[in-house]
């Protein structure tokens, strides 16, 4: 302990450390540590310091003295009484028992030859023979004792000096640390912003408190020196403690409340605190303030104006927190200064109109018509509610006039679930700028109090923001903390101070702000701003408000929350107490208020007036992300046709060939994947291909044609089941990676491929956000075996398979959902509007070849639409499921069906039953129809994309073998797998004329068992009803 306190001190100031060195030198083993000062210029502030040290040390040092030489000579015990005997404490406070056989040593060396020793041990034995007083033997004074009762005076007070200077930086720290805590937060004064009413006894609250550090009131206009770590004394370097106290009352404890402590970087926590703590920081213009008084003006008149016209419709109003927009225009106005051109935002219901109306500027009439019940969808799909449709506006800024880009994205009700697909969109926008730093394009994540706190999707989106392939250089979180959600009180809602504490795990600073302050708000904003662009870190802004009417316009909060709402019913508003302020300290006049009231209400009267003659609403009109160029001016597919995504045979070779090589020299890699690598070239040179290497050629031959490749998921790099192995380590040197499937081609579009954060919720929604930015990419998703895809059905329901029927919005994402139980007439163009109406695409392909296909057709197809792959476990290296060449080249397509190709079909008559399944229980099937030589009587239909459901292909199979049974077969439970989905499908293909009969397992709760041998029995068991031709003799159906 002692040591550590040597080492601290030394850090700060060296000076003193050096004459502590020399005055305790001999009682450590540090006998060549010579204070580099002479001891002669060792005085005032280092001495003191010396001593209050000593003392220090001497506390935690238990034993009083050198009480073990009292059985020595006589000269020894002269000694010994007039240093231990004189006072109760400790004689020398550095005597203890812990060096006393030391001092005994040296006291001996001493008396035998005084300069045998360091000269202050001499002059510290001279002058305790000489019957110095307690305490003072070891002053390192060279002159005599007569001067010692002067020097003890100024000693003691230069001590209390050194102690006070101490205690002030302590002071300083705590503020620093702990001053949100009473800061006054809350505009309704009545609710502690960390649900906590303890005040840190640490902070100078009450006068008293100064004993806390040893200081007293008589201390307050004592003059102290600044330590490097506040700037609270701007361009003084020293401040009385009234003063200081003062000022760390003005920085920490008023309308702003900074946690920022946490922060590990000593450069961070110093930024902050010279933005805040500087004197005079928070000025602002007149004409800054006009515009602030401007834009609550529109903030709050836009929501007077909704409740006046539509007195009875949900709106999420702002009321409470009207100061949100200008909040969010100070953001988008610093970082447009700082270079920034595109904003993607993402947000709840709580004030949505407002954004659209005065921050992203979409026009009044478009959001007022939406109020009409009568107005008609122009577009496809169900629509959403007014309050979750997003937006893209492109224009100029006025405080900086530059050009900026702004785009809310659509969401559905489920809150937070938006947080991670913005910055999926964002981290794609700057990708396809090449926006390496996110100095271009950025996200704004607006948040609710209940919400923030209590979704963990939050806590996912949080951990992916410093991964490399998923970080987007930082994110302005803004929190709309009315200190309610819904009815529930937070103090029911959350066990963390604050809402916002999720955000400390990854160093963000947060900085709450009373939201009644408007000035205070927009100063925090504009930090925030300069903090993402300095650090390209998260940073939180945390709007301490309050709701002004109940969850929704609707709703009575006096049932639940009686005293909070009788302070909101008396609670002045926030534009009323800012003009007042204004108009007192004559940055306008009352006139000049009232006039920009007139002109705003203006506005929407007008709009008001051109919206009732909106009769339609057109949805793509809202949308987040258009494509340009991709659709035909209508926005409707520029065809309804797909071209065939077989590829030139030499192309596969090539592909083939990288995907077996190490394109890198001197790369060492694993002898088991060396392994690896030579059976794919063998099964290249034999023009055949498993499940790794179809997939290796659909992304190779994607990125020769400029299509991005994103592959992204929890170990994916590599495969769960190490069958990919889309990243080589070197053996040798450490992080030397390397990805063939980039050195494919000289041109080609860049693949990323990256293992994910152990989250699917938040990572699935990310990769929906960067397959959201652009038609022309792949981006594909991989779940982990084991149904783990379950914790992102949120994501799933809500966006993926309802998103374009919400939104009119497109989305060409591919999940890839590891599978298994190892545990009419129709149309020309039939097959492909029917993708295109269809919600989503679901395949479970049996061969190489058509997973293969199906990934480039994603491409191909002339709009986007969600595809979910399952991929069976076994079949990656399943040695009847491989392909060859000859199903891949030029003309081949995906096939929805792979019909009977055996015997079966040459005498169809004959065939008694045709079993329809899917995926890799064909395997199976195939096996026992050998072994049961049954090949001429049952035919093996493979159902390969089961959404949209093939009718076409099916019904043509169905009167093929018009005398046959008809069998479902599937290696699921009953209730699982897609029995309940293909039978009522295939029972419409033949009119109900037909039973389609089930063979299979049983119904079950769990997916599988966890008995191999029960799962065998099973599987014997229905595979002998399969193969029983007159099992369904005699049923009903
Ligand atoms: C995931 C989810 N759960 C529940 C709801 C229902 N809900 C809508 S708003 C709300 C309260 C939200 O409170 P808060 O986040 O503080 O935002 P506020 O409404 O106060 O602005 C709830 C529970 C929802 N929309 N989403």
């Amino acid at each position: 302990m002692v040591i550590e306190q040597i080492c601290c001190l030394k850090c700060c100031k060296c000076l003193w450390i050096s004459c502590w060195d020399t005055v305790w030198l001999p009682f450590f083993p540090f006998p060549d540590r010579l204070c580099p000062v002479p001891h002669e210029t060792i005085i005032g502030l280092d001495l003191l310091l010396t001593m209050s040290l000593l003392r220090l040390l001497a506390a935690t040092l238990k034993h009083p003295g050198i009480q073990f030489l009292k059985n020595q000579d006589v000269a020894r015990k002269v000694f010994l009484q007039n240093r231990l005997y004189v006072s109760s404490r400790a004689t020398e406070p550095f005597l203890s028992g812990s060096n006393s056989n030391y001092v005994e040593e040296m006291y001996y060396a001493w008396l035998e030859n005084p300069k045998s020793v360091h000269k202050s041990w001499d002059l510290f034995f001279q002058n305790g023979n000489a019957g110095a007083p307690s305490g003072q033997a070891y002053l390192p004074d060279h002159s005599s004792l007569l001067q010692s009762h002067g020097l003890n005076q100024t000693a003691y007070k230069a001590e209390k000096l050194v102690e006070d200077h101490l205690a002030v930086q302590s002071l300083i720290r705590a503020y620093q640390i702990r001053g949100h805590h009473v800061a006054q937060l809350d505009p309704l004064g009545i609710l502690d912003a960390d649900l906590d009413s303890f005040v840190p006894s640490d902070l100078i609250t009450t006068i008293d408190k100064l004993g806390f550090y040893g200081l007293h009131e008589s201390d307050l206009d004592k003059v102290f020196r600044l330590p490097t770590t506040t700037f609270i004394g701007g361009n003084e370097a020293t401040l009385s403690l009234r003063e200081i106290i003062k000022r760390l009352e003005s920085t920490y404890c008023q309308h702003i409340g900074l946690e920022f402590m946490f922060i590990n970087d000593v450069e961070q926590c110093q930024w902050i605190r010279q933005k805040f703590e500087t004197p005079g920081v928070m000025k602002f213009t007149n004409e800054e303030k006009r515009t602030l008084l401007a834009r609550l003006v529109r903030s709050m008149r836009f929501e007077d104006f909704l409740a006046r016209k539509w007195s009875s419709e949900k709106r999420f109003g702002l009321e409470g927190c009207e100061v949100m927009i200008p909040a969010l225009k100070t953001i988008i106005d610093k970082s447009s200064e700082t270079g920034i051109e595109y904003v993607i935002m993402g947000m709840p219901h709580r004030g949505r109109l407002n954004v659209l109306a005065n921050v992203i500027r979409k026009e009044l009439e478009q959001i007022f018509c939406q109020f009409d019940p009568k107005l008609e969808a122009a577009d496809e799909g169900s629509g959403d509610v007014k309050y979750h449709l997003g937006m893209y506006h492109e224009r100029i800024n006025r405080a900086t006039n530059k050009k900026i880009t702004l785009s809310l994205v659509a969401n559905p009700s489920h809150l937070e679930a938006v947080d991670p697909v913005v910055q999926g969109k964002t981290k794609a926008e700057q990708f396809y700028r090449g926006d390496t730093e996110g100095k271009k394009v950025m996200s704004i994540l607006l948040h609710g109090d209940a919400a923030f706190a209590g979704q963990g999707v939050v806590y996912e989106t949080f951990h992916l923001s410093d991964l490399p392939s998923y970080t987007t250089n930082g994110t302005i979180h803004v929190v709309v903390n009315n200190q309610i959600g819904f009815t529930t009180d937070p103090r029911m809602a959350r066990s963390s101070p604050y809402p916002t504490d999720v955000a400390r795990v990854v160093n963000a600073p947060i900085f709450h702000v009373n939201a009644d302050d408007p000035e205070a708000v927009m100063y925090v904003c504009n930090v925030a701003a300069e903090w993402r662009n300095t650090f390209n870190k998260d940073v939180v802004v945390d709007l301490v408000c309050y709701r002004r009417r109940g969850h929704n316009e609707m709703d009575e909060p006096m049932f639940t929350q009686p005293l909070m709402y009788k302070q909101i019913h008396k609670q002045v508003p926030v534009l009323k107490k800012y003009a007042d302020k204004l108009i007192a300290d004559g940055t306008v006049t009352l006139q000049e208020f009232e006039e920009e009231i007139a002109k705003y209400d203006r506005i929407c009267e007008e709009a008001y007036t051109r919206s009732k003659d909106k009769k339609i609403l057109h949805i793509k009109h809202w949308l987040d992300s258009p494509w340009p160029g991709f659709f035909n001016l209508d926005g409707e597919p520029k065809s309804m046709t797909c071209t065939p995504t077989g590829i030139a045979e030499d192309m596969l070779t090539h592909i083939g060939s990288v995907a077996s090589s190490v394109p890198l020299e001197d790369f060492k890699i694993h002898t088991g994947l060396s392994r690896i690598l030579k059976v794919r070239m063998e099964m290249t040179k034999n023009r055949v291909v498993d499940w790794a290497l179809a997939e290796y050629m659909a992304f190779g031959s994607l990125l020769k044609e400029g299509i991005h490749v994103r592959l992204s998921g929890q170990d994916v790099e590599r495969g769960t089941f190490s069958h990919r192995h889309h990243v080589l380590h070197d053996q040798e040197v450490d992080k030397r990676t390397c990805v063939p499937m980039n050195h494919l081609w000289e041109q080609q579009a860049l693949y990323t491929v990256c293992n994910s954060s152990l989250s699917e919720y938040g990572v699935l929604g990310f990769e929906l956000g960067f397959a959201m930015a652009s038609p022309n990419a792949l981006v594909c998703w991989e779940a982990q075996f084991g149904d783990f895809h379950n914790t992102a059905q949120c994501i799933i329901d809500q966006f993926i398979s309802s998103g374009q029927a919400k939104w009119v919005r497109h989305n060409g994402i591919v999940l890839l959902l590891p599978h298994g139980m190892e545990g009419m007439e129709f149309s020309e163009h039939f097959e492909v509007s029917q993708l295109y109406e269809c919600n989503w695409i679901v395949v479970n392909c049996s061969t190489p070849a058509n997973y293969f296909h199906v990934l480039r057709r994603q491409i191909s197809l002339p709009f986007r639409k969600p595809l979910i792959i399952l991929t069976p476990k076994s079949l990656l290296r399943h040695p009847e499921a491989k392909s060859s060449f000859d199903e891949m080249v030029s003309g081949a397509s995906f096939r929805r069906v792979i019909p009977e190709e055996g015997i079966a079909v040459e005498v169809p008559t004959e065939v008694k039953r045709v079993i329809f399944c899917t995926g890799k229980v064909y395997y199976d099937l195939v096996k026992e129809r050998k072994n049961q030589d049954l090949e001429g009587q049952v035919a093996l239909t493979r159902l390969e994309q089961i959404s949209p459901f093939p009718f076409d292909l099916l019904k043509e199979e169905l009167e093929r073998y018009p005398g046959a049974d008809l069998v479902w077969c599937q290696e699921e439970h009953k209730n699982s797998g897609f029995y309940d989905y293909v039978k009522p499908r295939f029972r419409t293909i033949v009119n109900h004329t037909r039973p389609i009969w089930y063979v299979g397992r049983e119904p079950a709760a769990a997916s599988a068992t966890g008995n191999k041998n029960t799962h065998m029995v099973s599987l014997r068991k229905f595979l002998d009803t399969a193969f029983n031709l007159e099992a369904f003799e005699g049923k009903m159906f």
